[in-house]
């Protein structure tokens, strides 16, 4: 099978002995007539030079893969017209679930309030889990794993989707539910794809539902947010502080008020990162699926845009 990667060179660096060792049988490749290539291997920012890619151009390929989660970038390209799967894989899942906990129960707890400053406050007892609502906005395979673990924990957790199809064990509300999923969010969790019906979801009117002093944790997309209605939400403590792993710009300029905002906390879209150790074994599966005519796993739905 003929692979060709298109993807920046880092990636090159990260994946190609990762891929050839899951797939001995792909002979992987950076450059050649597309025409000539059985499968696309993808990640954002290929070309490097900043042109869309012309996947019309790899007219025997039946799959593309893309290397990353989000698949924003390439759903709109009107010159793909391949099936497109995007990325699923335990260690992602694995990271984020472990991001958004962490934030989650530093949050909660108020450790950065109890941490040690000469003063014994003895009756700083923190909350349990059980007495703390959170809210989780996208129930996938991130925000399904994230709900799952919190909710093993004893937090007081519902999460809400487009579909509002059941989670084991969580409450799960539907599109028509926002504004009630947001009013008893105490710690708000977003893990949404970024298309057209999440862009601006989180704005002025919905973040002034949730309850004062709630915790706003984004590591979906920036795009949820309409970043000056969060900025004015902040002064009015709905919500009282955000964590924030994606954003509207990225890297996120310097001169950006979310840095130096004191309700702000900034991390550079590191919630989940794809490690190649684990995600090689994915691409190699929906490959070997792919030139057999079995059924893709993890297919983007292009109308959804996720
Ligand atoms: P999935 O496609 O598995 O899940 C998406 C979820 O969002 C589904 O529950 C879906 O609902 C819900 N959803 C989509 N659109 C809407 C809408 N308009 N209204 C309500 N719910 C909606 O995605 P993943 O869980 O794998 O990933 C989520 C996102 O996380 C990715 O798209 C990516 O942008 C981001 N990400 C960020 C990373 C980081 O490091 N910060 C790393 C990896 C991913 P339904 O179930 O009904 O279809
Ligand atoms: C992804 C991401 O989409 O890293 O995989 O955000």
């Amino acid at each position: 099978m003929r692979v060709f990667f298109a993807a920046p060179a880092d990636d090159w660096t990260e994946w190609s002995d990762a891929l050839r060792a899951a797939c001995p049988e792909m002979q992987l490749s950076r450059d050649g007539d597309p025409a000539d290539f059985d499968a696309v291997i993808y990640a954002p920012g290929y070309p490097e030079d900043g042109s869309a890619l012309d996947f019309g151009a790899f007219a025997n390929a039946r799959i593309v893969q893309s290397l990353r989660a989000g698949v924003e970038r390439i759903t709109t390209n009107p010159t793909l017209t391949q099936p497109l799967c995007r990325m699923v894989d335990p260690g992602l899942a694995q990271g984020m679930v472990e991001y958004c906990t962490g934030w989650t129960l530093r949050c909660h707890l108020g450790m950065d309030a109890l941490a040690q400053d000469g003063i014994w406050r003895g009756d700083a007892i923190p909350p349990l889990a059980s007495s703390r609502k959170v809210t989780v906005l996208g129930l996938g395979e991130m925000g399904g794993a994230v709900a799952r673990t919190l909710k093993t924990l004893g937090f007081d957790v519902t999460g809400w989707s487009a579909s509002g199809r059941p989670v084991e064990g969580i409450e799960v509300m539907g599109a028509a539910d926002l504004p009630r999923a947001l009013d008893r969010a105490e710690v708000l969790i977003c893990l949404l794809p970024d298309t057209p019906a999440t862009r601006g979801l989180l704005n002025r009117e919905t973040l002034s539902l949730l309850p004062r002093n709630a915790t706003l944790i984004n590591a979906g997309r920036g795009s949820l947010i309409v970043e000056d209605d969060l900025l004015a939400a902040l002064d009015t403590g709905r919500p009282g502080h955000a964590v924030l792993d994606v954003f509207a710009t990225e890297p996120l300029p310097a001169a950006h008020p979310f840095w130096s905002h004191p309700a702000i906390t900034v991390t550079p879209h590191v919630a989940a990162a794809t490690r190649a150790s684990s995600a090689a074994e994915v691409v190699a599966m929906n490959l070997r699926r792919a030139m057999a005519g079995q059924p893709l796993m993890y297919l983007v739905d292009r109308n959804r845009g996720y």
